[in-house]
């Protein structure tokens, strides 16, 4: 693993770069397509490889090992293989899954208790067997096993929680020196940092974080409710502590608006449901702004898709043609909306990663926040 800054922003604290794993480099800023269960909802992976073109997608933990399971990526030689997907792969531990999907999750020192979403069976996730999973499935980039405070949280299980992550933190690490790579590529191990919304809290987890000298680092436990302010607020504080000399990923975030706001902060890596999961629903993110597709506004309304659209799908189908498809309720349509939406997604930071290496990141960021409040 290599990361190189190549750029640090004078109007900002955004930051072009490039790290280089396994299965290639990736430049970043960089936006990871989520591919939950082995796949990125609704794209073919020759879609994502030749159109989309992400360096990295994100699987995770917590469905692989419930299904398909470990024995079957296994023999499959990895998930690399088993999907088809030769480019950068990060798995999230499970330890958001876990807490936001399955039942009766029961939290404990040892570990955490918890009921499939599938069939209700049960289960038992520790910092020890979660990194073994994650030797199975293979991914370039893996993650500690730690737990995401809800928003609001009271300041007393905020802090006794980063406490817990902290020392699951190390158990991750030890283990990890017991399990070798399991296929013929090194994995990456990036710890992540707690502490809710209490900027002491945030700042004792950043600097714990910082000592254990990962390759990578990330921030947790935002993004789950708390006003836009507070995220970037947190993200400050943390950015300002982690090394600047390696990679900082900010999990699950956000909206067009949150990752250029946490790009200007610092922040190299971000991944989000949102561009996948709202195309499904009919929304669009443009340049210009969002569109609701299913809109009647639309039903007539014969102009490309984004006119200054990255994927084919933008200048191959009108407006009306994809509302028609999602008034149909037709697969194309949610096709059509997801490979658009990732593809602006991955022009946006890529247009961040040219206008920091250019020098005017801060006046193209600002006049694209404006843009994109607005709804077509
Ligand atoms: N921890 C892990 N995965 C995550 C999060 C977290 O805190 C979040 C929070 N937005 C998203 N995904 N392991």
């Amino acid at each position: 693993m290599d990361f190189t800054l190549l750029k640090t922003d004078v109007g900002s604290k955004a930051r072009a770069g490039t790290l280089t794993l396994d299965h290639g480099s990736i430049e970043t800023p960089i936006f990871m397509p989520v591919g939950t269960v082995g796949t990125v909802k609704s794209v073919h992976q020759r879609e994502l490889r030749e159109d989309i073109k992400p360096d990295i997608i994100l699987g995770n933990t917590y469905h692989l090992y419930l299904r398909p399971g470990i024995e079957i990526l296994e023999q499959a030689g990895g998930l690399h293989k088993f999907m088809g997907w030769e480019g950068n792969i990060l798995t999230d531990s499970g330890g958001y899954q876990v807490y936001s999907l399955s039942n009766n999750r029961k939290i404990k020192e040892e570990g955490v208790h918890f009921k499939s979403h599938i069939d209700g069976s049960k289960h038992f996730f520790t910092p020890e067997n979660v990194m073994e999973i994650q030797r199975s499935i293979g991914a370039d980039i893996i993650m500690a096993f730690d737990e995401c405070t809800p928003y609001p949280c009271e300041y007393g299980y905020a802090k006794n929680s980063m406490h817990m992550t902290h020392r699951w933190l190390e158990r991750c690490i030890e283990h990890l020196k017991k399990v070798p790579f399991k296929y013929d590529y090194a994995q990456t191990f990036f710890p992540i940092v707690q502490g809710s919304t209490y900027t002491d809290l945030r700042k004792q987890s950043a600097e714990y974080i910082a000592g254990v000298n990962a390759d990578g680092n990330a921030i947790g436990g935002l993004s789950v409710g708390e006003p836009a302010e507070e995220m970037y607020a947190m993200a400050e504080v943390v950015c300002d502590i982690l090394p600047q000399d390696k990679p900082r990923y900010l999990m699950g975030v956000g909206t067009p608006i949150n990752i250029l706001e946490n790009i200007a902060l610092g922040v190299d890596m971000f991944d989000c449901v949102m561009p996948t999961r709202n195309a499904r629903n009919g929304m669009l993110f443009t340049s210009e702004g969002t569109i609701n597709i299913k809109n009647k506004k639309w039903e007539n309304d014969f102009s490309p898709l984004d006119p200054s659209g990255m994927t084919f799908v933008d200048s191959d189908y009108s407006k009306a043609y994809l509302r028609h498809l999602f008034a149909a309720n037709e697969y194309l349509g949610k096709q059509i909306a997801t490979i658009h939406n990732l593809g602006f997604y991955l022009w946006l930071v890529r247009t961040a990663r040219e206008r920091i290496l250019s020098g005017d990141f801060s006046d193209w960021k600002n006049k694209m926040v404006n843009q994109m409040n607005k709804r077509l």
